[in-house]
C-alpha cells in the first residue's frame, strides 16, 4: 500500500503527518470518501466539488488544481489496485490547514498538507444488508447552519462520534441526529430515507444535512425507476410510522433500518428498499471514471 503524502508516496508504516498539523491539532481541515468498483472510481467529479466547495467555505486553498488533483487521485488509484491486485477500494482524500505553530491562526501555516489513502473499507457486515440496523435517535444535535454548516465535510466530527458512542451503549448501529428544531436530519455518517405510501422521503438540505453523494445517487435511482420521490421535512412520528427506513452513505451504501429507539420498522428491508439497492450496481457502473482511461473521464 502507499499513501500520497504532498506529492510524495510512502508505504503505509512511514506514512506520517506532522503533529504540528492543524489537522492534528485543531480538526481544521476537511475530507471525502470515494468508492472504487471494479477499477472505476464512483462519481469522482462530484466528490471532488464537494472538497473544492467545502475547502473554499473555510478558506482554505488546494495546492492542486482540479484536474490535476484528479489526475493525482487516479494515479495513486492505479498503483494501490495493482500493487494489492485489488479491483475496489475506498479512497480518503484528505486535505488539512497544515503544519503551523500551538496558536490556531491559519496564517500562521506553511501550506495546506493532502493526503491520499487507499484501502478497503467494510462498514457494515453483510447480514445488516439483509435484516437492517438498528438506530436510536440521538441526544445529540446536528449543529445549525449558522454553528458549523453540516454543508462542509470538515474535519470534526465530534458532535457525530458522540452520537456514535451514544447508539453503541444503546447496542445499535446507528444514531439518527435532529437538529435544534427536533426535524431529522441524518446519521453520523449517512443521509436517511423513509418509505411511506410508496414515496420515497428524504430531508431537504435546508434543515442541516451534509449533501451526500449517495443520498442524490438514490434520488437520481428513484426517478430512472419511476418510484416517486421528495424532499421534505421529516420529524420524530413521521419515522415511527414509516413503511420503510433506509441509510445511504459511501461506505455503507444503501442499507435497511430495522428499529428505532427499540421500536420495529414496518417493512424490512421493505420492497422499495430492494427495488433500489438492486438497481444500485448499474447506477455505479455507469457514473463511474475508469483508473486506466484518461479519455472517457465522465
Ligand atoms: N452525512 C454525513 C454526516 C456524512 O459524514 C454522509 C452523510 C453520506 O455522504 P456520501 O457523500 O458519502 O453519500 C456522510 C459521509 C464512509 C464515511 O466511509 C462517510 C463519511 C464519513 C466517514 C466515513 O462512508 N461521511
Amino acid at each position: 500500500m502507499k499513501i500520497f503524502i504532498d506529492g510524495k508516496l510512502y508505504p503505509k508504516e512511514e506514512a506520517k503527518v506532522s503533529v504540528w498539523d492543524h489537522g492534528f491539532l485543531y480538526g481544521d481541515g476537511v475530507f471525502e470518501g470515494i468508492r472504487v468498483y471494479s477499477k472505476k472510481i464512483f462519481k469522482l467529479n462530484e466528490h471532488l466539488e464537494r472538497l473544492y466547495y467545502s475547502a473554499k467555505v473555510i478558506d482554505l486553498n488546494i495546492p492542486y488544481d482540479y484536474q490535476e488533483l484528479k489526475s493525482i487521485v487516479k494515479e495513486v488509484v492505479r498503483v494501490n489496485l495493482e500493487e494489492e491486485n485489488w479491483e475496489d477500494a475506498y479512497i480518503r482524500l484528505v486535505a488539512s490547514r497544515g503544519v503551523g505553530d500551538l496558536g490556531l491562526d491559519p496564517r500562521k501555516c506553511l501550506k495546506p498538507t493532502v493526503v491520499i489513502i487507499v484501502d478497503k473499507i467494510q462498514l457494515y457486515p453483510k447480514e445488516y444488508y439483509e435484516k437492517g440496523l438498528k438506530v436510536i435517535i440521538s441526544s445529540f444535535r446536528r449543529p445549525s447552519a449558522d454553528i458549523l454548516s453540516p454543508r462542509i465535510k470538515s474535519l470534526n466530527y465530534l458532535n457525530n462520534i458522540l452520537a456514535k458512542i451514544e447508539a453503541n451503549y444503546a447496542n445499535c448501529q446507528e444514531a439518527v441526529m435532529l437538529n435544534s428544531q427536533g426535524y431529522i436530519t441524518e446519521c453520523t455518517a449517512d443521509n436517511i430515507f423513509i418509505v411511506k405510501n410508496d414515496i420515497v422521503i428524504t430531508p431537504p438540505p435546508y434543515v442541516g444535512i451534509l449533501e451526500g453523494v449517495t443520498r442524490a445517487s438514490v434520488i437520481d435511482i428513484c426517478k430512472e425507476l419511476n418510484i416517486k420521490v421528495k424532499e421534505e421535512v421529516i420529524d420524530i412520528k413521521d419515522l415511527m410510522n414509516a413503511d420503510e427506513v433506509f441509510l445511504t452513505g459511501t461506505g455503507a451504501e444503501i442499507i435497511p433500518v430495522s428499529e428505532v429507539n427499540g421500536k420495529k420498522v414496518r417493512y424490512c428491508p421493505g420492497d422499495i428498499t430492494n427495488k433500489i439497492r438492486k438497481y444500485f450496481p448499474n447506477y455505479v457502473s455507469f457514473w463511474s471514471t475508469p483508473v486506466y482511461d484518461e479519455e472517457t473521464v465522465k
